[in-house]
């Protein structure tokens, strides 16, 4: 693990003040152009990433694998698109130095055209992402449930996996409070599978016809277009509080989960029952889980706020890195399954009502296969902003229900793919191209880039000799379960258990320790402190007292207003401890560990910490007064934070590293020799590091000066997740702390 760990602290950067070891490993230095390139420059080699193999065409007609490849980028030369090598692309054809651009500069209109047109529509909700490429590995044991080839045992299915929150546009921030997506795309070989779920086991709406209302009040408002990737805005309580159905979502929202620490520290879920077919026939109902093998873990509001400012792509540099250094995030798959009977119905939960969960203590979720990420995409517009997932992408063995959300999704991501990719080919775009082979008779279009061959595109054919041919009714798809339809008359309704709204987000808010629940009403008085329209806080505080009468005064009290009383009974719910992320120790690995250090008083401590923090598997990052490297004794410790560049939010534990005890020249006084900031416990740039990371509940640790840091920051040394030791030697109580991820006796000082 030490090597792997080594590696994220090179690639968890050099940072803004990284010495020599600057950059991303693995990654060639790019050298500078020279100013003048050679008249005849010698054949280009073929470029060193084309890996020629035999050229493939697949049986829809387009290139694959190198051929494809060439296709993007071949040569050594600047060329136009039509392959006509350029000497020159800095000056546009001029009668003359000073005299007019020609309209014959073919080059000049090229280059303008395409860049003009290099911006696609970007999603219509779920902008903002990160994605990477994986393998997902079978056990084998939904084998009984589901015929599905790639849930064989020791199946290994090539896959591409995109998060992204849900509200914002393209560039904005990571770290907002929303949902987040959490969508995978299996190259099966029977085709293309895609799970397109959220790291929230439920949803605001039953019907899919709703869903331009949620977005429409969850994204900014139409007049000014603000705020930006926020909840906290009239429009949204607005319509969450008129439409209770959104209540169990929208608890979800408000508690830790709305903030993850990481994509790679997230629970995944397919929130929809789906329909598993057996080889024989036999059906089951089914719902998905992603467990992260790093644990669920989340930030606290006030990071996530900061970090919205000062890394605004924390956690898409944070999925980047991770694997970039070696360090593979990985999910476990799981199934809770439940007997497919005519009502559809498991322990009273209606199974077709996306606002409900089944909780594990009835139905435990069984593991069928490990999803490991190990590729960051190399071009992300071409793979990440190209992808399109579908719930309608479905294989044999798997199958929709009658969940009326899920029926408008399925028609609504194909319907979207349109306007987004251009028309109805982007199944044919690389990142989105089927691993099986393909003969569907579907053709032309915009951006039809096959070319077909043969002459009778239908069925029944003789004139291809009747080919395409059809599978068996056993190994195809969309062979429709012959389940019972029930009778019934054509309605604009829903059934009566959809109008349970408050039980389980009631059985929600009981399943919170102490402190998660103190967040959850920090981020309701948050939120609807942030709206305008006192009706809306005031129907907002009746829905929660349908949800609990503490949850509601506490939240009243926070605006000020008066407490409503409850317009239902409360539901007599039992908790589902599972729903906590408190109360559970995890792996430590890719955890980020900074050394405060002064870069003289103590670096041999210095080394032993980083050492001891690698061998855990974590990222020691060192910050110093300056840049650079220190060397003062012995072996050098490269700067990877400067007190300038480094804010607590980055780290998940602090180490202060024999600081000298707070002197003569604190506040900014400076080392005269060095030109340095003076690197003693009065800056007032560590104090902010420290106070700050002991307000978001983050294990301290030091020696040396520290306690009298500590002391100057009103923290005692004898608080729960303080550690003052006389040398480096407290690192392993540090790691104790850090496997429970926060300090959580520190609440609710911190919010
Ligand atoms: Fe959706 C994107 C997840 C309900 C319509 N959705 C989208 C993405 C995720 C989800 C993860 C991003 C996929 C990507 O990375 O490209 N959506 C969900 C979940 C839902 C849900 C878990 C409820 C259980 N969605 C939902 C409904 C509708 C849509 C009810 C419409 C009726 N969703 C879309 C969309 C998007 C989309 C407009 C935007 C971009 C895209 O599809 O490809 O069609």
């Amino acid at each position: 693990m030490k090597d792997v760990a080594d590696k994220i602290a090179d690639v968890v950067h050099a940072g803004p003040a990284g010495g020599p070891e600057e950059g991303v490993p693995g990654k060639p230095a790019i050298a500078s152009p020279p100013l003048v390139e050679p008249v005849h420059p010698v054949e280009p080699l073929p470029p060193k990433a084309d890996q020629s193999g035999p050229e493939t065409v697949s049986p829809t007609g387009q290139p694959t694998g190198a051929e494809q490849a060439r296709m993007a980028q071949s040569g050594a030369y600047l060329t136009t698109a039509q392959g006509v090598r350029l000497p020159d692309t800095d000056h546009s054809l001029k009668a003359g130095p000073r005299g007019p651009v020609l309209l014959q500069d073919h080059h000049l209109r090229e280059k303008l055209m395409h860049f003009d047109h290099e911006r696609i529509p970007e999603r219509v909700v779920h902008a903002r992402g990160a994605a990477a490429h994986g393998v997902f590995q079978s056990y084998g044991t939904a084998q009984g449930v589901s015929k599905a080839a790639f849930l064989a045992q020791d199946v290994e299915t090539p896959v591409f996996v995109r998060f992204s929150t849900v509200l914002g546009s393209r560039g904005s921030a990571d770290t907002v409070r929303d949902t987040r997506g959490f969508a995978t795309k299996f190259y099966t070989e029977e085709g293309v599978f895609d799970l397109v779920g959220n790291n929230i086991p439920v949803f605001f709406i039953q019907d899919a016809i709703k869903f331009p209302d949620i977005i429409h009040a969850g994204k900014p408002h139409p007049d000014r277009e603000i705020p930006q990737a926020q909840s906290a805005h009239d429009t949204f309580w607005d319509f969450v509080s008129l439409h209770t159905e959104a209540t169990h979502h929208t608890l979800w929202n408000m508690s830790d989960r709305g903030i993850p620490r990481s994509y790679r520290m997230m629970e995944g879920f397919g929130v929809h029952t789906f329909r598993l077919v057996n080889a024989e026939g036999a059906t089951t109902l089914v719902k998905f889980h992603w467990k992260p093998k790093l644990g669920v873990h989340s930030l606290v509001w006030e990071e996530a706020q900061i970090i919205a400012g000062v890394d605004p792509d924390f956690h898409r540099r944070d999925l980047f890195d991770a694997i970039e250094s070696g360090a593979f995030p990985q999910w476990e798959l799981g199934i809770q399954t439940f007997p497919d009977t005519a009502d559809q119905m498991f322990e009273g939960i209606d199974l077709l009502d996306p606002t409900k969960i089944v909780p594990e203590e009835l139905a435990p979720v069984k593991p069928v296969g490990l999803l490991t990420l190990n590729a960051n995409p190399s071009n992300f517009f071409a793979e990440a902003e190209q992808v399109a997932f579908h719930t309608g992408h479905l294989v044999p063995g798997i199958d929709a229900t009658d969940d009326p959300l899920l029926a408008g999704r399925n028609f609504s991501y194909l319907d979207t793919q349109f306007t987004r990719l251009g028309g109805p080919n982007f199944p044919q775009l690389p990142i989105n191209r089927t691993h099986a082979p393909v003969n569907d008779m579907l053709r032309d279009g915009m951006h039809q880039t096959a070319v077909h061959r043969g002459v009778a595109p239908y069925k029944p054919n003789s004139l291809d000799g009747g080919c395409p041919f059809f599978a068996g009714a056993d190994t195809g798809a969309f062979i429709e379960v012959p389940v019972d339809v029930p009778p019934g008359r054509k309605v604009r309704e829903a059934p009566a258990s959809f109008g349970d709204h408050f039980s389980q987000s009631r059985m929600f808010w009981l399943s919170m320790t102490p402190v998660e629940r103190e967040h959850i009403i920090a981020a309701y008085t948050f939120e609807l402190g942030k709206c305008y329209e006192q009706a809306v806080k005031e129907r907002t505080l009746a829905v929660l007292a349908n949800i609990d009468p503490e949850l509601c005064a506490q939240v009243a009290a926070g605006l000020g207003l008066p407490v409503p009383a409850a317009t239902e009974p409360l539901a007599d719910t039992r908790p589902s401890p599972a729903l906590s992320q408190v109360g559970r120790t995890w792996p430590l690995d890719g955890r980020v560990i900074g050394i405060v250090t002064d870069g003289a008083v103590d670096m041999t401590g210095v080394r032993e910490v980083r050492e001891a923090v690698l061998d855990a598997g974590m990222v020691p990052l060192v910050v110093a007064p300056a840049g650079g490297v220190l060397a003062a004794d012995g072996d050098p410790v490269t700067v990877q934070r400067t007190f300038a560049t480094a804010r607590s939010v980055e780290f998940d534990a602090l180490v202060f590293a024999g600081l000298p005890a707070a002197g003569a020249d604190a506040h900014g006084a400076r080392d005269a020799k060095a030109g340095a900031p003076a690197p003693t416990v009065g800056d007032p740039r560590v104090l902010a590091l420290l106070t700050e990371a002991y307000r978001h509940g983050k294990a301290l640790a030091g020696w040396g000066g520290a306690e009298a840091l500590f002391e100057a920051a009103g923290i005692s040394a004898e608080e729960p997740g303080v550690i003052v030791t006389d040398d480096a030697r407290g690192l392993p109580q540090l790691l104790e702390l850090l496997s429970a991820h926060r300090v959580w006796e520190r609440f609710p000082a911190a919010m």
